[in-house]
């Protein structure tokens, strides 16, 4: 029986986020599959791997993209500055959207989503066997006619040049939208001076981000970390968050218990929890 159409939840978030609803992911960088999977299993989706500073790799991309896809749930992978081999590579395992760290200029965004794209938006390279099986058994053709609108190439706004050329940025075809690093972006407006997520100095670049992307009918993502921060970036227009990380969820998790017992929680602060890398 030929397949029409593509039927797994992962792929429904592409449009989702078009669509301008709120979406708050979970952020993972150990390369544990099995755990990656109990992310998966909470509410929190997308699951954004990050090969930039986390711990993975080929194999654990693979490995965590199928068993995220088996709890029904879709998975990004946020690459290394540059690497869009990467990223056409993180497709074809059956992610459905690459976050591109460090994008300053349109020039940087047109060459990574010539490899997030198939002709004639791109360049990407035919071999998605693993993707359409994770997927659910997709057929390949109707890979081919839907992959361009149901994956996501995201760029990363990080530093001074790219909130300069943000509308430039943004009118590159085929660029689904951007994705803030506040961490970087606050050691970028305080030339070197701090990396904090709560600085007001973020506020004004961070206005103009959000009220780009919505007048390109493009999507603004951010970098939540604690939950607090990841609620007022919501708050500020951003529909896509995502909150916390990895070993923050296990300190949230222990703190929850042990206060339920009635237990001290010294020591399980999750603000201070520090992830895999
Ligand atoms: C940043 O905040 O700079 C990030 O890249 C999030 O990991
Ligand atoms: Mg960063």
């Amino acid at each position: 029986m030929t397949k029409t159409t593509v039927s797994h939840p992962a792929l429904s978030l592409a449009g989702r986020l078009r669509a301008g609803d709120q979406v708050v992911g979970g952020w993972f960088c150990p390369p544990e599959a099995h755990f990656a999977e109990a992310v998966a299993r909470t509410p929190l989706s997308p699951i954004v791997l990050d090969v930039q500073h986390g711990l993975h790799d080929i194999a654990s991309i693979i490995a965590c993209v199928a068993t995220i896809a088996g709890a029904g749930k879709p998975t990004l992978v946020r690459v290394a500055v540059g690497d869009f081999a990467l990223a056409s590579r993180a497709l074809d395992v059956g992610a459905v959207g690459v976050i591109a760290p460090m994008i300053d200029t349109a020039d940087q965004a047109r060459a990574f989503v010539e490899q997030m794209k198939y002709p004639p938006r791109g360049r990407r390279s035919w071999g998605a066997g693993r993707a359409m099986a994770v997927l659910g058994d997709v057929e390949p053709a109707t890979y081919l006619a839907e992959a361009n609108d149901r994956t996501l190439a995201l760029a990363m706004i990080e530093t001074r040049e790219a909130v300069a050329a943000i509308d430039e940025i943004l009118a590159v075809e085929g660029l689904d939208g951007v994705f803030v690093g506040p961490n970087d972006l606050s050691i970028a407006l305080t030339d070197g001076d701090r990396a904090d997520t709560r600085d007001p100095i973020l506020d004004a670049a961070l206005e103009r981000i959000v009220a780009a992307a919505r007048g390109a009918g493009k999507i603004a993502g951010i970098f939540g970390g604690p939950a607090e921060r990841a609620k007022a970036f919501r708050a500020k227009g951003f529909s896509f968050v995502t909150v916390g990380f990895d070993s923050m969820y296990v300190a949230a998790g222990v703190a929850a218990l042990l206060d339920e017992m009635g237990e001290g929680t010294a020591g399980t602060d999750p603000a201070a929890a520090r992830t895999s890398y």
